[in-house]
């Protein structure tokens, strides 16, 4: 018998490439094709999730310097749908003016665009849950968004941490479709994400 995560349910990743990269909403692509976005703190994984979710390492371009992602990447997904890479939330070392503009082009963008079928909303699971990402959780509730939670870089943690950090989650997130614990080096958790991914783009 299968587990719950069997890969019969996962969306299948049969193709991934680079569409566009887009620095105003001006720029977005039409509004015909769903999109998945993966929104979160700077650093937290956002770009390393992409390229372990579709098998392609260098689809998106990581850093260990936070900051790497500046513009809304768009990757089309099985001729079908798109990913969307956005850039991180919170990173400090811009002028208060680029931070600014980010803030609002981000929140714009998950305001009005119409095509947004899920938000993935990722944190790191050694701090989840900082003023920056209960601010976005009550932005996605108040506009409503579905969204789903990943808690990345499991790895890092401990047993002890590991449950700590789901109870805070699920106190904070109540209107999460799903929280699915993530590690992009050993991908723990792709198959279940990736079930659950299944749904939004039906
Ligand atoms: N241990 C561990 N490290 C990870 C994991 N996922 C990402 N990282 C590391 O975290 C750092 C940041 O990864 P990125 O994918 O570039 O982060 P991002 O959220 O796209 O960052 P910005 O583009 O700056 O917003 C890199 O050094 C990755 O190698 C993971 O599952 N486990
Ligand atoms: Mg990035």
């Amino acid at each position: 018998m299968g587990t719950p995560f069997d890969c019969s349910f996962c969306m299948k990743i049969t193709s991934a490439a680079f569409h566009i990269s887009v620095s105003a909403l001006s720029g977005l692509p039409e509004e015909s094709t769903p999109e998945i976005v993966f929104a979160g703190r700077s650093n937290v994984g956002k770009s390393t999730l992409l390229n372990s979710l579709t098998g392609l390492k260098a689809l998106a371009k990581t850093s260990s310097t936070p900051g790497k992602t500046r513009l809304i990447n768009y990757f089309l997904i099985n001729q079908e749908f798109y990913f969307v890479d956005l850039p991180g939330y919170g990173y400090a070392a811009v002028g208060q003016e680029q931070k600014a503009a980010w803030g609002h082009l981000l929140s714009s963008y998950i305001e009005e665009r119409q095509s947004i079928s899920l938000v993935v909303l990722l944190f790191d699971s050694r701090h989840p849950a900082m003023e920056s990402d209960r601010a976005m959780i009550n932005f996605l509730e108040f506009h409503e968004r579905p969204y789903g939670i990943v808690l990345t870089k499991f790895d890092k943690l401990t047993q002890k941490e590991m449950a700590k950090t789901r109870r805070i989650m699920e106190s904070c997130a109540a209107k999460a479709k799903f929280i699915v614990n993530y590690s992009s080096f050993s991908g723990k958790g792709k198959s279940e994400l990736l079930a659950h991914l299944d749904h939004y783009i039906r």
